[in-house]
């Protein structure tokens, strides 16, 4: 073919590439069990935007909020065979899944948000993310999840000992489940969706989270006692179908990969805001916020890492990670 002139030349070499881009548009589809106006949707939603900007809108992210496409064990299952395209979960879910997820699980690691940003921006952040492509899994980035605490429907926790016996709710991992047996509580996993009627109807008498979900959810209606123990930093993972991944071109994986990191610094600007907003609303309705000697809860941690980081890859990324400054 002769390409009589510049112009020409330039056109085809677009044209090829957005050729490329272009054969088969999609739009993702991405699941979330949060509403609308919660910070992991509005950055997958973000996220989406720019990957269109990048594709000339043929590429977009049509998210599924609310919980509308499953809960999260579920829409796991469901980007590992490709029927949907992306989903943002809790690294939670994964622990079972892909054994790396559980160091950023673990608990009282994370120094403060800031170490855990700087970790998790890093190498060993790449690592995890890594781990889950065996799996079936294209780790895309992490988003904040704050850090994690227990509350309570009938009295406060001001100790260790009070934990004992208690009926408390856990995400669906094993590793949550000894976390809070090794407090001395009685583990119940379940779905996040059940956790309000189970603490309303008593079905359990505790559960635990941040404060953006503890408020979005109205869990604090009906458990007032919010107990700092801030026991987890487990974040959320942006996790996308390898299936539906490997049939991408090399351009159309960078862009997308592109796209989600810059949404993470989008997430962070509205989590910080989240947090803060999320707190005074819990407060204005009758939440109790409880300040925890955390002491004695880390020390109760012990058996938790000798069971569930056996691997010395793991161990050796528990202390890179303390490592950092
Ligand atoms: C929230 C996470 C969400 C989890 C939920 C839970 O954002 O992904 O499903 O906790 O406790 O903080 O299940």
């Amino acid at each position: 073919m002769k390409i009589p002139h510049l112009f020409g030349r330039v056109a085809l070499a677009a044209g090829l590439l957005l050729g490329g881009l272009a054969a088969q548009a999609t739009e993702f589809r991405s699941s979330d069990i949060h509403p609308e106006d919660y910070p992991t949707v509005l950055a997958v939603r973000h996220m989406g935007e720019a990957l269109s900007k990048a594709t000339g809108g043929k590429h977009s992210i049509k998210v599924y909020a609310k919980g509308s496409l499953g809960i999260e064990k579920d829409t796991i299952e469901q980007t590992k065979l490709g029927a949907i395209a992306m989903t943002r979960v809790n690294v939670a879910p994964m622990n079972n899944i892909c054994p790396a997820t559980m160091v950023p699980t673990m608990p009282f690691l994370f120094r403060d948000k800031e170490h855990m940003r700087k970790v998790l921006d890093g190498a060993i952040g790449d690592e995890i993310l890594k781990d889950c492509e065996t799996q079936g899994f294209v780790g895309l980035a992490f988003y904040d999840s704050g850090a994690r605490s227990i509350y309570t429907a009938k009295r406060p926790i001001k100790t260790l000992a009070d934990v004992k016996g208690l009926k408390v709710r856990v995400q669906q991992s094993d590793l949550w489940v000894s976390l809070l047996e090794a407090m001395g509580a009685n583990a119940t996993p379940m779905p996040f969706g059940e956790v309000y009627t189970a603490l309303k109807t008593s079905l359990v008498d505790a559960a635990e989270n941040n404060y953006p979900s503890y408020e979005s959810s109205r869990h604090f209606e009906v458990a007032k006692y919010f107990n700092k123990t801030e026991h987890s930093m487990a974040p959320e993972i942006l996790l996308f179908s390898k299936r539906v991944w490997d049939k991408l071109s090399a351009d159309e994986q960078k862009a997308i990969r592109t796209a989600a990191k810059e949404s993470v610094v989008y997430m962070r600007k509205l989590w910080d805001e989240r947090e803060e907003k999320s707190l005074a609303i819990v407060k204005a309705g009758g939440a109790e916020i409880i300040e925890v000697d955390k002491a004695p809860f880390k020390t109760a941690m012990k058996p938790v890492y000798d069971k569930f980081l056996k691997d010395p890859k793991l161990q050796d990324m528990v202390k890179r990670i303390d490592a950092v400054k």
